[in-house]
């Protein structure tokens, strides 16, 4: 799909072996490494990574912090901290969309223009996968509609079809202004 000058994907893979300027990472709040695609990252792209990580102090849920990709076929690594599933009223929503903003103003920051997405939040942390497509298809169409110029080429790498599928109709959903 075009939103603008923008490409945006919804694929089924892995993340770690997206060339892109930067893959986002679904950490925790200490930033230093954990199961499911946090560890996929960290085991491909090696002791460095970690070894950065450790230098930033951590990050709070909702927040975004970029680091280098080492032996990653990615440029950088940006370490979002998605929120833990508590029902929905805990500000989940809200935390959720702001992982995708912040990732994004930091790429921007950075001139990074083709940036890989992971679906935060819908493994360990257990967000329900069809609102967290809902959110991030939202957050990112938000951001891509404040900043037409500033992203070549989105992805949303999802690791199954279910998943793909979800957040597949949300970013038509999204780009429809449903
Ligand atoms: N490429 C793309 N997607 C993947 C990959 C991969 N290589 N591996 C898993 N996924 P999760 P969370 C999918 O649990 O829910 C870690 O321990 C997976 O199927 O990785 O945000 C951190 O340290 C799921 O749909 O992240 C935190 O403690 C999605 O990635 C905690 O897990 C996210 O699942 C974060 O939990």
């Amino acid at each position: 799909m075009m939103v603008g000058t923008t490409r945006w994907d919804v694929v089924t893979g892995d993340i770690t072996r997206c060339a892109v300027d930067a893959i986002v990472i679904a950490a925790n709040n200490s930033l230093l490494g954990g199961g499911g695609v946090d560890g996929a990252i960290h085991r491909a792209a090696g002791p460095d990574l970690l070894a950065e990580c450790r230098g930033i102090g951590g990050c709070p849920t909702g927040e975004a912090r970029i680091t280098r990709g080492y032996r990653l076929p990615a440029r950088y690594v940006i370490h979002t901290v998605g929120p833990i599933w508590q029902g929905g009223n805990q500000g989940e929503r809200g935390l959720l969309a702001s992982c995708y903003s912040h990732s994004l103003s930091l790429a921007r920051h950075h001139c990074l223009r083709a940036i890989a997405f992971p679906a935060i939040s819908t493994g360990v942390y257990g967000y329900p996968k069809g609102q967290a497509a809902k959110v991030a298809a939202r957050a990112v169409a938000e951001a891509l509609r404040r900043d037409p110029d500033a992203f070549d080429h989105i992805l949303f790498v999802c690791f199954d079809e279910d998943n793909r599928d979800l957040y597949d109709a949300a970013v038509r959903d999204a780009l429809a202004g449903d």
